[in-house]
């Protein structure tokens, strides 16, 4: 008689191995295997993510080990951090230590819009700034679409509003500057979990790059949660024209109205209907400005599935070191700009 085959999801990668949590307890109520991963899985050449489902073979009961033999199509994948089957993105902001900047909030959640995935926006450590600060951000936040919550895991405040928030089945993905306090809110919603933090240092209180990996963590039957190392500054990851669709404020309005011209690119032109009046314009504007001057850090190199841009430490491309590409040449030619220089 033929057996059911063994099921699960990858909550880990450790080196040549990954951790399965199994759909169903083994023999001895195993919960998770240690599995071996092919680097790569037969002719599709798909690696092994975490958050990939997974069927098992070559099963040592006694071993807790298996080697995963198929991945299961993904409805969704992250790069950088790279996640299968991620539902939700949790963008995590700090009101202090470190302080909060608008230009990289504003970063984090373009990156995040670009996955077409829901995004949901939290601001923590609201135990350190008084409550009018909290307020103002609230409202400011509000008009760039979002609907934040605020929480301390000091005090414990807002952390049940966000545990329903995250309650439907699905893969959350938190992701932020280092030193936000990911890692000590999923402390704080699932108080097994003994996650390492660090207290944030330096004259600007940057985090220290404490988490190193993405790892999954259950917050309920169905929903998961996952760590994600900080990181400070994701790129831009669209096309110049895909721009305007990832502020949600501004989808507002060109759902509301139409500009004169179909290409718009919105930047106060006489027939746009976005306008200039709105508190991230000068964001959309300088954003855009990169973008038409790079050519885009991800344009012309869309991939067949979602992908979230983060940029890691360890990794910077100096952007003086880049020589203009020669769609950016020919896109000034066209706007009439004289070539750019690779040091601008
Ligand atoms: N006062 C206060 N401090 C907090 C709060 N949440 C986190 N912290 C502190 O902030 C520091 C950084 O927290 P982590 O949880 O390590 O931050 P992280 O976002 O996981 O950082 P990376 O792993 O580097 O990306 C630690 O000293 C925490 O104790 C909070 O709600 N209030
Ligand atoms: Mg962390
Ligand atoms: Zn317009």
């Amino acid at each position: 008689m033929e057996q059911e085959p063994v099921t699960g999801r990858v909550v880990a990668l450790q080196a040549n191995f990954c951790r399965v949590r199994l759909d169903r307890d083994g023999p001895g109520q195993q919960l998770e295997l240690l599995c071996v991963r092919r680097t790569r899985l037969g002719k599709s050449g798909q690696q092994v993510h975490v958050g990939d489902q997974v069927s098992l073979d070559g099963i040592d009961w006694t071993a807790g080990r298996a080697a995963v033999s198929r991945l299961f199509p993904r409805s969704s994948r992250l790069l950088r951090p790279a996640v299968a089957n991620c539902t939700r993105l949790l963008v995590v902001v700090a009101l202090a230590q470190p302080e909060p900047d608008p230009v990289q909030i504003t970063r984090f959640l373009l990156a995040a819009e670009a996955t077409d995935l829901q995004v949901e926006l939290v601001l923590s450590k609201i135990d350190l700034v008084p409550r009018p600060g909290l307020e103002a951000w609230l409202v400011r936040l509000k008009g760039w679409g979002y609907d934040p919550i605020g929480l301390s895991v000091a005090t414990g405040e807002g952390l049940e509003a966000l545990r329903q928030r995250l309650a439907e089945p699905g893969i959350t993905v938190l992701c932020g500057p280092s030193g936000v306090g990911k890692s000590s809110l999923l402390n704080a919603l699932i108080p097994a979990l003994q996650l390492r933090v660090a207290a944030v240092s330096g004259r600007l209180q940057r985090g220290r790059h404490t988490t190193r990996h993405v790892e999954l963590f259950a917050l309920g039957p169905e929903a998961l949660l996952a760590d994600t190392p900080g990181f400070n500054r994701p790129d831009l990851p669209l096309d110049p024209s895909r721009l305007a669709a990832l502020f949600p404020e501004m989808r507002q309005a060109l759902r509301s109205g139409a500009c004169r011209y179909r290409n718009c690119l919105h930047r106060g032109d006489p027939g746009c209907c976005v306008g200039t009046d709105w508190d991230r314009y000068p964001h959309y504007l300088q954003g855009l400005e990169e973008l038409l001057a790079t050519g885009g850090s991800g344009a012309g190199r869309r991939l067949p599935e979602q992908e979230v841009q983060a940029e890691r430490p360890e990794v910077r491309l100096d952007r003086r070191q880049r020589q203009p590409s020669r769609r950016r040449l020919r896109q000034s030619e066209q706007e009439g700009l004289s070539p750019p220089s690779p040091t601008d």
